[in-house]
């Protein structure tokens, strides 16, 4: 194959070659590894095809009949100007001062990240992103932001769909270059499950800035304010982006019964975040309990005891969190989440464009343009056929949500847990089981990682035969699952209260629980020995998207770049082709690099041979192809 780009370089058959063509000649070696490229292409798409992909295996391919539309949209336009544009130019302190006079109620689009993490367990790729990323950039430049990175996606676009979740992040500020960006950041549990050292949870945030975020939610999931304190300061001192400190809303402000968290608890924890520095404030109805009366009564207190602006985030678990909308912008929220409407409702975000469409003339008119928004969900109601088997969230709004309170961005994912587990048809107990055990555990703020935690100790109760109110007769030093003993021995911060005496004992038995800032305790990570020892462990360059990756999850940045050595880059795959493989007579274009296009089409797959290996016959630009893989099954 070499030789055959030899002949092919233009300095070879000008005449002029000398032995030393193949050593001087960068451009042999890109050849080379296009051909690498192509070879491990093929590979991937033959295991697909043969084995399947893990992530569907065994179940129903999906019917994928709508055609995929891309917005109309035109690449010669010159961008309109968007908050991106005046954030660069202004900084943070007067973005947010800007955010406070805006008359119109402001938008967050979450489409590209907690949409499809609260409906499609985080699963939505780049590449149904990037395609549309243009078009949103032309004619979406009126939104606020786009929640486009963080929370869940960044575990799972490495451990399940094989990306770098900082190459996403580039990819999509390429395109879209003129809308803020923003994030969910668990604070110091990063954008993982536990807590990080401060250094650790300092450098991400720089280089999450320097990727392209703009716009960094922050919040503790037992709210607990001295774990949002490194991070807050980081993004105000390192960057020039801007700081959301977050209220994580929990149980209900108008039940007077319900007096754990009231509406005095989140005022002083309002005050508190904007002493802490906070450009903005957000209030996180990660569950969807925040009812319209309660939202509104909230927002109205929160205008009048804190100057900076207020961003609404909710779920639409109960079907009804559209009119807590409504009554958040009647009583002046500044800015809420939303979801194109073909990923939106449910355990998603309400509505985007039918609220566009609720406020037109209204004093709080959005001013997008409805168009273009029906037409973008269009396309996202095309890309959603490709994710049926992650598509688990309930047919219909619930009230029951009031009661387990489980957040919209963990029940598919939950689900997906309990179905891996053999839990599946069990999961209406799975349900009553997470609502006792939060009464357990006190009454505790659930959201990630806290509400991980009430997951596995329903799981390992349920899997156990143990109900959770017998929780506390059984052994000390009976195994729980390590999440557990760590939020009780302390490893998440304090809850409001403290953890419950009795669970603390069973879980921990003579281990010791610590009171404080985990952060505090945490030693510090070299971090240059830590990029040295991951570029010789694992051969890779170790840049820094290599080593935030890794430092937020070891073992499974590991797993990609074994996968991306063997497979390459999943990434340029067609949805479809990525989860389903392809059938005979399939073709699929696939971009190996800017301006680089290869067509495959699938020719046949011949039966296993003696060893259990099948041949298969693709058609890579004209070319007949073979790879063989062996058939697991
Ligand atoms: C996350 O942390 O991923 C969440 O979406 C919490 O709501
Ligand atoms: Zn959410």
């Amino acid at each position: 194959p070499f030789i055959e780009n030899v002949i092919n370089h233009p300095i070879f058959s000008s005449g002029k070659a000398t032995t030393t063509l193949i050593d001087t000649s960068k451009d042999l070696f890109k050849f080379k590894r296009r051909r690498d490229r192509a070879t491990k292409l093929l590979k991937l798409l033959g295991q697909t095809i043969v084995n399947g992909n893990d992530q569907v295996k065994g179940r129903p391919v999906p019917t994928m009949d709508l055609p995929v539309i891309i917005p109309e949209h035109d690449h010669t336009n010159k961008l309109p100007k968007g908050t991106k544009d005046y954030l660069t130019k202004y900084g943070p302190e007067k973005f947010a001062e800007w955010t406070r006079k805006q008359k119109k109620l402001l938008v967050t689009d979450t489409t590209m990240r907690d949409a499809h993490q609260s409906l499609l367990a985080a699963r939505m790729r780049s590449y149904d992103q990037l395609l549309v990323a243009d078009a949103v950039a032309q004619r979406a430049g009126d939104l606020y932001s786009l929640e486009c990175w963080g929370g869940a996606t960044f575990d799972t676009s490495m451990r399940f769909l094989h990306e770098n979740p900082f190459k996403r992040l580039r990819r999509l500020r390429e395109r879209i270059p003129n809308v803020c960006f923003q994030m969910l950041l668990r604070g110091a549990n990063g954008v993982g499950y536990s807590n990080y050292p401060d250094n650790v949870i300092r450098g991400f945030i720089k280089h999450s800035a320097e990727s392209g975020m703009d716009i960094f939610r922050v919040f503790d999931s037992l709210n607990y304010l001295p774990n949002l304190k490194v991070a807050m300061e980081s993004i105000r001192k390192d960057t020039n982006s801007v700081c959301e400190g977050t209220i994580c809303y929990t149980g209900d402000i108008l039940d007077p019964k319900r007096d754990k968290y009231s509406l005095k608890y989140y005022v002083d924890m309002a005050k508190e975040l904007e002493k802490m520095g906070a450009h903005i404030l957000a209030l996180k109805d990660m569950s969807g309990l925040c009812t319209p009366h309660a939202v509104y009564k909230l927002v109205k207190a929160l205008r009048s005891e804190v100057g900076i602006p207020v961003h609404f985030h909710t779920h639409d678990s109960s079907g009804i969190a559209g009119a807590s909308v409504i009554k958040a912008a009647e009583a002046g929220v500044d800015v809420v989440d939303l979801a194109i409407s073909s990923l939106s409702g449910l355990t998603s975000q309400p509505n985007l464009n039918s609220i566009v469409n609720a406020l037109r003339g209204d004093k709080r008119d959005t001013g997008l343009d409805l168009d273009f928004l029906n037409e973008l969900s269009i396309y996202y109601e095309a890309v959603r056929q490709y994710y049926g088997p992650f598509d688990t969230s309930p047919k219909f709004g619930s009230a029951e949500v009031y009661t387990h309170e489980m957040p919209g961005g963990q029940y598919t994912n939950l689900r997906e847990q309990a179905r891996a587990l053999g839990l599946g048809t069990r999961w209406p107990e799975v349900v009553r089981y997470y609502h006792e055990v939060n009464q357990l555990l006190g009454d505790i703020v659930k959201v990630t990682p806290s509400s991980k935690v009430v997951g596995d100790l329903s799981m390992f109760l349920l899997t156990k035969g143990v109900e959770p109110a017998d929780m506390v007769n059984l052994e000390p030093g009976t195994a729980f699952p390590e999440s557990v003993v760590d939020m009780l021995s302390g490893g998440l911060g304090q809850p409001k209260g403290g953890w419950p005496k009795k669970v603390q004992k069973v879980v921990l038995g003579d281990r010791k629980a610590f009171k404080g800032r985990p952060g505090a305790r945490a030693e510090k990570i070299d971090i240059e020995a830590t990029r040295k020892e991951l570029a010789k462990k694992h051969k890779v360059e170790a840049n820094d998207d290599d080593l935030y990756a890794y430092l937020m999850y070891p073992q499974v940045f590991a797993d990609l770049i074994k996968y991306i050595d063997e497979y390459g880059h999943a990434r340029v795959l067609p949805t479809p082709a990525f989860f389903y493989g392809l059938k005979p007579g399939e073709e699929i274009t696939v971009e190996i690099e800017e301006g680089k296009s290869l067509i495959v089409k699938l020719i046949y797959v011949s039966e296993p041979n003696a060893d259990g290996e099948r041949t298969l016959t693709f058609e890579m630009n004209g070319r007949a192809r073979e790879c063989v893989i062996l058939d697991k099954s």
